[in-house]
């Protein structure tokens, strides 16, 4: 039999740790023949309702799930950890500067980069889907330097899976018929989803669809704006959805992309498309054996250029923030 893998998740006492935590236990994280470790990671006061979500956890008698550690301390919560799942983050509240955002969540992401440098296994994988994910996500990586700076990673997963759904409906084709879609840039409003190189049951999506109006004033709104229209409409924001593309992010990382297909993921660039290395920006990306490779060689317009830029400089903004607070 395989040997457990330990998996950490923090923020595990929230609505999408809620969401999560069942898939990863049942198996639909890593597969189904891979045991698993939970090592739930929270503040003090998430304590007591992780201890709850645990006890639920048990009585699900999930054959896959071996043992479930709750703590508040991050030393503990790494130790050993190959698969980390970075979801609890200091939310924006009422008159905070995004200054403060940035230096609140800087303290939480430094910290735990520096716990996952310190205690995590080899081979560690580290996905972060907190807010501003693509910045914490550098936070963590700055502050573990022993750590290959590609292991750590933001989502844009959940992004890339609403505009597969939008461009299926448009189409009107299944999800299944939709291929090589990009979400460029940073998890935001700002982000670039691409159907240029993207194929609606093998044809060229954009020249299939042809439609201007649609793809500016309702595709590319739509996606981007999606996590607040779940908000208005749902009363609190995704968390299922948030979770399931957390579950695919690192399902494909583990498992590769299909063979003719991509996803996108963000990660450390390495000037690929003119993105300045060293930021973590959404690329398209193929995975195989536990590793991904940026899709080099596509063609970007000028109408993609000046998206992929307007995403990338608000991500270089957020960079140099955050090392003028001395959080990289
Ligand atoms: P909740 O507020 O329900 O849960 C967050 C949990 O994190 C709380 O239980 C809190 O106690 C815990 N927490 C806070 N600081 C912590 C720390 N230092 N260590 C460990 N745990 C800590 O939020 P939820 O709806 O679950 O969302 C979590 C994060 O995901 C938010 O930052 C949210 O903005 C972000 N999202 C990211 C998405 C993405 O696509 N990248 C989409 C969904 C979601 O909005």
């Amino acid at each position: 039999t395989r040997t457990p893998v330990n998996v950490t998740v923090t923020g595990a006492a929230g609505q999408i740790g809620y969401a999560l935590l069942f898939r990863i236990a049942s198996g639909h994280l890593l597969g189904a023949d891979v045991p698993v470790n939970l090592r739930l990671l929270e503040i003090p006061q998430g304590l007591k309702a992780a201890e709850g979500t645990a006890m639920e956890l048990d009585d699900c008698a999930f054959p896959l799930l071996r043992n479930i550690t709750i703590t508040a301390d991050p030393a503990e919560g790494f130790n050993g950890a190959n698969v980390a799942l970075l979801v609890g983050a200091r939310p924006r509240t009422a008159g905070m500067e995004r200054g403060d955002l940035l230096a609140a969540n800087g303290g939480i992401f430094g910290p735990q980069g520096k716990a996952i440098n310190d205690n995590a296994a080899d081979d560690i994988k580290v996905l972060v889907v907190g807010n501003p994910a693509n910045t914490n996500a550098l936070i963590a990586q700055r502050n573990a330097p022993d750590v290959p700076a590609e292991r750590f990673t933001a989502m844009t997963r959940l992004d890339h899976n609403r505009a597969i759904a939008q461009l299926a409906k448009k189409a009107g084709v299944t999800v299944n018929d939709i291929k090589k879609l990009t979400i460029w840039g940073n998890h935001s409003a700002t982000q670039y989803p691409d159907i240029f190189h993207a194929e609606v049951a093998g044809k060229n999506a954009a020249e299939l669809i042809a439609d201007q109006n649609w793809l500016e004033g309702d595709f590319i709104p739509t996606v981007a704006k999606r996590g607040a229209a779940i908000i208005d409409a749902r009363g609190a924001s995704s968390a299922a959805s948030a979770a399931n593309a957390a579950i695919d992010h690192v399902h494909t990382w583990v498992n590769g992309t299909a063979e003719g297909d991509w996803t996108s993921m963000g990660i450390v660039s390495d000037g690929s498309y003119g993105v300045p290395a060293g930021i973590i920006s959404s690329f398209p990306v193929t995975t195989k054996d536990g590793k991904f490779e940026i899709v080099q060689g596509l063609e970007i317009s000028d109408f993609s250029r000046a998206r992929i830029d307007a995403s990338v400089a608000e991500l270089v903004e957020e960079r140099d923030a955050v090392a003028e607070l001395g959080l990289i």
